[in-house]
């Protein structure tokens, strides 16, 4: 391969590999911020069941995918019976329990696409966002964290490619780039297109889990710790899948034809799913399906402008893998406008 062909010695790659190793180790966050996010939830509960007897909490996106990084916001979703048809009266409600239990800038943003009461715990410094019954986020956390079990490389690679695409400015949905959802799904299909395949394809195996949300049908197999070590005839390290997973992205992927699949675990046509043309604002320019949401392509916000930054962006990355001598130093240099 061109990587190995173009590395100067053996040396070399085992030293990128310590870097990014590094870079991985200084992302993860320490036990006590695991520990006091817990608190904060524990906190929130006791809140939330005073009001709503019912009502229970639950963490989703990165603080409980296994993909978050020190520092980050934490998600959580209230789950309530008939909550949907009172979201503004439930949120507006909550926000008045929350501000008078001194918790600050508390804020409902109840026009927002996914309505949600914000909010910082001065204890902790910890800054929240609270939606209500998005149970679906909640599943498709449980299937990244699940992956994320099944091989450290993920995880490793994941970190990696978030850090990257936060420095380089390309993880702002609202600027037309992607959000970190897709890039975990972007790395989950990746690793499942090497050969040898380092994960496997949950929903296409037995199902050990089933759920039906919101009318959508969640099913895969789950029982992740039968497959640790699955991958390992794949004996790639984190330094060949950074440079792998930019030159897929850069080189290799068909945007034109294609959608990236962790559900099937491959690749399908666009004609079948009938995203070949632009749709009202859909205009799959990069088409990623959500494991789930089978219609929903996490690519819908990428236009094209920014499909051309985006391409850039792995184009450059994928370069700086294959020519320079240090690579690490180069890939995450802050983007300047
Ligand atoms: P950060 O570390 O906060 O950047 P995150 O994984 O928490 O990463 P977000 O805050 O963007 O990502 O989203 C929180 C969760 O919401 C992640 C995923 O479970 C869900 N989610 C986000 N965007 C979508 C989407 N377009 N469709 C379905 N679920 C989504
Ligand atoms: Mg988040």
């Amino acid at each position: 391969r061109m990587f190995k062909r173009q590395m100067v010695c053996r040396r070399d790659i085992e030293q990128f590999n310590r870097s990014f190793l590094a870079i991985y180790d200084s992302l993860i966050p320490p036990e006590e911020e695991k520990e006091k996010q817990k608190q904060l939830l524990t906190m929130l509960e006791k809140l939330v069941n005073k009001e709503w007897p019912e009502a229970r909490l639950f963490l989703y996106g990165s603080c409980a995918n296994s993909f978050g990084v020190s520092k980050s916001d934490v998600d959580v979703c209230l789950a309530i019976e008939d909550g949907d048809a009172r979201k503004s009266e439930i949120l507006l409600r909550l926000a008045d329990i929350l501000q008078s239990d001194n918790l600050q800038n508390v804020q409902a943003l109840i026009r927002a696409r996914v309505p949600i009461v914000k909010l910082m715990d001065p204890a902790s410094g910890i800054s929240c966002d609270i939606c209500i019954n998005n149970v679906l986020a909640v599943v498709n956390t449980k299937l990244l964290r699940d992956y994320a079990q099944i091989d450290v490389r993920l995880r490793q690679l994941a970190y990696i490619v978030k850090h990257w695409a936060k420095s380089r400015a390309v993880n702002e949905t609202y600027h037309g780039t992607l959000s970190s959802y897709a890039y975990v799904l972007m790395c989950i299909h990746f690793l499942q297109q090497r050969r040898p395949a380092i994960l496997p394809c949950l929903q296409r195996m037995e199902a050990t889990y089933s759920v039906t949300v919101d009318g959508v049908q969640c099913a895969y197999f789950d029982q992740v710790e039968k497959l640790q070590g699955w991958g390992s005839r794949n004996r790639e390290t984190i330094a060949e899948l950074v440079w792998g997973f930019f030159y897929y992205w850069a080189y290799c992927h068909d945007y034109a034809n294609t959608v990236a699949s962790v559900r099937m675990g491959r690749t399908i046509s666009k004609r079948e799913k009938d995203w070949t043309r632009r749709v009202g604002n859909d205009r799959h320019l990069i088409c990623i399906e959500d494991p789930f949401e089978v219609s929903h392509d996490l690519g819908r916000v990428v236009d094209k402008f920014s499909i051309r930054v985006l391409r850039e962006e792995f184009e450059r990355a994928a370069d700086i893998m294959q020519h320079d001598s240090n690579p690490c130093g180069t890939l995450f240099q802050p983007y300047v406008p």
